[in-house]
């Protein structure tokens, strides 16, 4: 079942000289293409409208401070299975939590600071594809 995904390097990942590793291993997956690929600085709108469902979290705030911290990657992936599949890549959302030979395992402390943002669901994709690539149907 091909899927398509949206995928974002944090900031981290940009400043810590990680967009190739990352990227890589996203590639490396059989028969998944990157269909779109940009280096970006993420406005606050648009990490309002992406992050809409963690509005008054006490983490909220800080989540977007750190989102606006500096560029960020912006993905679209196809492939089968594809959006279950960067999650299974990424691991868990606390690193710490995340087995080594995931993204976040092998590269992540901190909660906030975990590297990768990657679609939950066909729902979420759409919904976030249309946030970060408009011009695209
Ligand atoms: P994502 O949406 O980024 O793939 O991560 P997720 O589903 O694993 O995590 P989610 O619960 O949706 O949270 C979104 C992002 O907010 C930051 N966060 N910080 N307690 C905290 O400090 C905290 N909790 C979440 C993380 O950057 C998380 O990926
Ligand atoms: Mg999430």
């Amino acid at each position: 079942m091909s899927q398509r995904t949206l995928v974002l390097l944090k900031p981290d990942a940009v400043r810590r000289g990680l967009i190739g590793e990352i990227v890589g291993r996203i590639e490396r997956k059989a028969g998944w293409t990157i269909s779109a690929l940009e280096l970006r600085a993420l406005d606050r709108e648009t990490l309002e409208q992406h992050y809409a469902e963690h509005v008054g979290r006490p983490f909220y705030e800080p989540l977007l401070e750190f989102m606006t911290s500096g560029p960020a990657v912006v993905m679209v992936v196809e492939g089968e299975r594809v959006i279950e599949g960067v999650r299974a890549l990424a691991g868990p959302t606390d690193p710490i939590a995340a087995a080594p030979g995931s993204i976040r395992g092998d590269f992540g402390t901190i909660v906030r600071e975990n590297l990768i943002h990657a679609s939950d669901s066909e729902e979420s994709a759409e919904r976030e594809m249309k946030i970060f690539f408009p011009s695209h149907s």
